[in-house]
């Protein structure tokens, strides 16, 4: 028997067949003796020998969803941020034990060949984690999928800290090679840019002569689903020039130049844009967006020719998902598509378009709605640009007509934003060219429908809808968390791994001694594995009995990690006043990077470091505070300090975080959640007992009625003393003895207009945080609000959300596993259940 068909009959492996075959990846592909052989080489030849056993089902998923005629979905993003797949895959094939039975007569541990891969960060943050656990869900429901990017050489920098400050390094996942990715030289649809049109202006077919042509390579990664019944793909394109050396050029004896065209062509898929809510606004950007929109759109509009013939059919057969506006231009891309190269007339192709394309939006914040200039786009796209003029002229015309009259709503409606500088906004490209639009938390949505959608939700009353985020609970749960799994399956049953909603049988648990006692410990077995990477990376001690309070994520002005430090202070100065005023022992955990351009996010992470030194060695403070800036924040890190969080701080500006993603994952972990009623926190609040959760602050509504009255912070400051004296230290430079004046212009702000309206929550603030030590000197109590958070989790589960797109938004039938009936099924009925 093959490995492959042991696996297949779902028996146990033999892993001394396993052994071998990893041994003969080591020697044959790696090159490579056993005694002379690294962890990397070991993991590499093992990601060998484990794809290997991938291959097979998944191209029998995708090609039984061409035999079926099963809709497919594309999923495009600029960002897929995956992190290491060794265990996500091993798991999800069953694998993991006999990967470690394989390797341990070797000398070979899972756990250290693990940590030899290097993080996948090809992306920046929630929207690149949030694609990652989408293709992980579609593929464990079985819903068929590929996920379109870009295979950028480098992805999100890597983050040193020196001197407190942030400092940008290149990362480089790939110098040693990809072992799960299959290159696929042949698939590489030529890109345009730049030239000119040939043909009329109307509506008709035109020619497009571009000015230069830049190849896309797909590169394929398999993803494997929850129980590897079936999987999506990965294909990310990565730019080559169809002439790289330009011989004629060289020839002559310009050999500089003829290189040059080579770079400036391969530079589009050489490292990701690490803005984060900060549009990039550079032509490289625009080129990357469009390179990787109109290679995915070629691929699936050659790939649906083949199985059906002509287009028409594509809304039935295809449903393309934008995340964000980053894919917006594939709205003009696939009206080119239909019109000059397929000649479909006019509204026709709108009716393709429209109907094959849906769009999510993750921020409100004005800075991250995307727009470019006319200009540019002419210069670069100069077909597209035609194509959006023409868009705009029929829906502006539609507008008029059924509101004649008002110019504002045409004006605030339109494709064009007309002031000094006319620019393409496109949302609005990306909302009218689809047939559905949605948030990715209820408030989010309505305030999408209130605010930046107003008025397009006039013009298209019933396009926006809400589908809550969710998170693979493979990942951030079963793999993350095996000493809760463990636990929670001894509990209640095996069922929660396929069957999230079984995790609320842990509610009558949430009472119980004994099993509180056994939740308590898991915790602190992971807190102690957080303690030891704090202690060797940092040196500093932390004690695995004290709370541990943590703020991970991107910093950001609205995510207010300054109102967490400012608590911090006025923590410590309250600690030291009255010391033993029954504070909670507190470890304060941050972690995040800041954009490399902003300079008030690096200053918060300055102010993070100085804190720290303050406060870490004085002996007033000892077991009660301490305060740790874990350096370059990645999805391995989260994997780390999840499991380990009491405190779990969602603080953001009300009505600022479109949903977070990190929210879920900490409640999921049994961390209790700090927060305002912003983005998805709202519905955690929901599903979790209102004495297990430390909501504070003003709500969206009351945060926009301060903004338009425009008090500023003052007010706030001048009726907290403890405020007060916290910006006064600021401003004195206690905390930072050697630039006295380096939080001046920051305390400024807050004294000023605080906009993100930290003086005006801080005492709230506090107040939740006092509440939240009051339940941590109750271990009983605190530990029973934890259990409940993880019972109530489930329905953050991405498996969800995934479910509701297919109802709301791609019309295909709902993954029955999707329902929680997931039964186990012979592989042959599995793969006939396509979608
Ligand atoms: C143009 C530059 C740029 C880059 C990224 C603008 C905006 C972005 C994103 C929209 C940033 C992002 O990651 N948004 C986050 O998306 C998550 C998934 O939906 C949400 O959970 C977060 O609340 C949202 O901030």
């Amino acid at each position: 028997m093959t490995i492959e068909t042991q696996m297949r009959s779902g028996k146990r492996h033999d892993p001394a067949m396993l052994r071998e075959a990893i041994v003969r990846k080591l020697t044959y592909d790696v090159g490579r003796s056993q005694n002379a052989a690294s962890d990397r080489e070991w993991f590499m030849a093992t990601a060998r020998a484990v794809r290997e056993l991938i291959v097979d089902r998944w191209m029998a998923t995708t090609r039984s969803a061409y035999e079926t005629g099963a809709k497919q979905v594309y999923y495009l993003s600029l960002e897929f941020l995956i992190g290491r797949l060794l265990r996500d895959n091993i798991d999800n094939l069953g694998l993991t034990e006999e990967v470690s039975d394989a390797l341990a007569p070797l000398g070979v541990t899972l756990e250290r060949i693990r940590m030899a891969e290097p993080d996948a960060a090809l992306g920046n943050g929630g929207l690149g984690r949030l694609a990652a656990c989408f293709m992980e869900s579609m593929a464990s429901l079985g819903v068929p999928a590929f996920g379109y990017g870009i295979r950028y050489d480098h992805g999100l920098f890597r983050q040193v800290i020196a001197n407190g400050w942030q400092h940008e390094y290149p990362e480089d996942w790939l110098a040693f090679g990809n072992p799960w990715e299959f290159a696929k030289p042949e698939i590489a649809p030529e890109i345009g840019f730049g030239g000119w049109v040939e043909g009329s202006l109307a509506d008709e077919p035109c020619v497009w002569r571009p000015g230069e042509m830049v190849q896309a390579v797909a590169y394929d990664t398999p993803v494997v689903g929850w129980r590897g019944r079936s999987m999506t793909t990965l294909r990310l394109w990565s730019a080559r020039a169809p002439d790289p050396l330009k011989l004629e050029a060289f020839n002559r004896g310009d050999h500089v130049g003829a290189l040059a065209e080579r770079v400036r062509m391969e530079a589009i898929s050489k490292v990701l844009y690490p803005g984060d809510e900060t549009p990039a606004g550079q032509e490289l950007r625009l080129r990357q967006q469009y390179f990787f929109t109109s290679a995915a759109l070629q691929d699936l509009v050659r790939r649906h020719l083949r199985v059906y013939g002509g287009l028409g059919s594509l809304p039935d057969k295809v449903a393309i998902q934008l995340n964000d506006t980053h894919p917006a231009i594939a709205v003009a891309e696939l009206m080119r598509i239909c019109v000059d190269l397929h000649r479909v007339p006019w509204d026709e192709a709108w009716r393709i378009t429209q109907g094959s394309i849906a769009y999510t939006n993750h921020t409100l914040l004005p800075e991250a709605l995307e727009s470019w200039p006319v200009g540019l786009i002419e210069r670069l796209l100069p077909r597209h640009m035609q194509i959006i003029y023409l868009i705009n002229a029929r829906h502006l015309q539609q507008v008029r007509e059924r509101f004649p009259g008002d110019d504002a709503l045409a004006a605030s409606v339109s494709l064009i934003h007309e002031n000094d500088e006319r620019r393409v906004r496109m949302g609005h490209l990306a909302f009218i060219g689809s047939h559905c639009v949605n948030g990715v938390s209820a408030l989010h949505t309505s305030l999408l429908r209130r605010t930046v959608f107003h008025d397009l939700d006039r013009v298209a009353p019933g396009r926006i809808v809400g589908i809550t985020n969710g998170i693979t609970f493979r990942r951030w749960l079963h793999q993350s968390n095996r000493r809760l799994c463990a636990l929670i399956e001894s509990a209640i049953g095996p069922k929660f791994r396929d069957d999230p909603q079984a995790l609320e049988q842990l509610r009558p648990l949430a009472d119980d001694a004994a099993f509180q006692g056994d939740f308590a410990q898991v915790k602190r077995l992971n807190k102690q594995a957080l303690g030891e990477t704090i202690r060797a990376e940092l040196g500093i001690v932390v004690d695995p009995a004290a709370m541990m309070d943590v703020q991970i994520k991107r910093i950001h002005e609205y995510k207010r990690q300054l109102l967490n430090l400012l608590e911090t202070i006025a923590l410590a100065d309250a600690i030291r006043a009255a010391p033993s005023g029954g504070w909670a022992p507190r470890v304060k955990v941050f972690a995040g990077k800041a954009a490399a351009s902003y300079h008030r996010a690096k200053l918060i992470i300055r102010l993070a470091h100085d804190i720290g030194s303050a406060l870490n060695d004085d002996p007033a403070l000892q077991g009660l505070l301490k305060v740790v800036f874990l350096p370059n924040y990645n999805v391995s890190a989260a994997e780390l300090i999840v499991p380990a969080a009491d405190l779990s701080e969602q603080i953001s500006t009300a009505g600022m975080e479109a949903s977070g993603t990190g929210n879920m994952k900490l409640a999921l972990n049994g961390a209790l959640t700090i927060g305002t009623r912003d983005g998805a926190t709202v519905e955690i609040a929901e599903r979790v007992p209102k004495d297990t959760i430390f909501l504070f602050g003003l709500t969206a509504e009351e945060v926009a009625e301060r903004k338009a009255r425009g008090s500023g912070g003052w007010p706030a400051i001048a009726a907290s003393p403890r405020l007060a004296a916290v910006l006064e230290a600021l401003e004195r430079g206690d905390y930072s003895p050697d630039d006295p004046d380096r939080y001046r212009d920051l305390v400024a702000s807050l004294r000023g207009p605080d906009p993100f309206m930290v003086a005006s929550d801080f005492e709230a603030y506090w107040a939740a945080q006092r509440r939240a030590d009051r339940l941590w000197r109750d271990p009983a109590a605190w530990t029973r609000a934890a259990i409940l958070n993880t019972a109530n989790m489930a329905w953050f589960s991405s498996d969800r959300t995934i479910a509701e797109y297919a109802t709301k938004v791609w019309n295909i039938p709902v993954p029955r596993r999707a329902l929680g009936q997931a039964a186990e099924l012979p592989p042959s009925q599995e793969s006939q259940r396509g979608g």
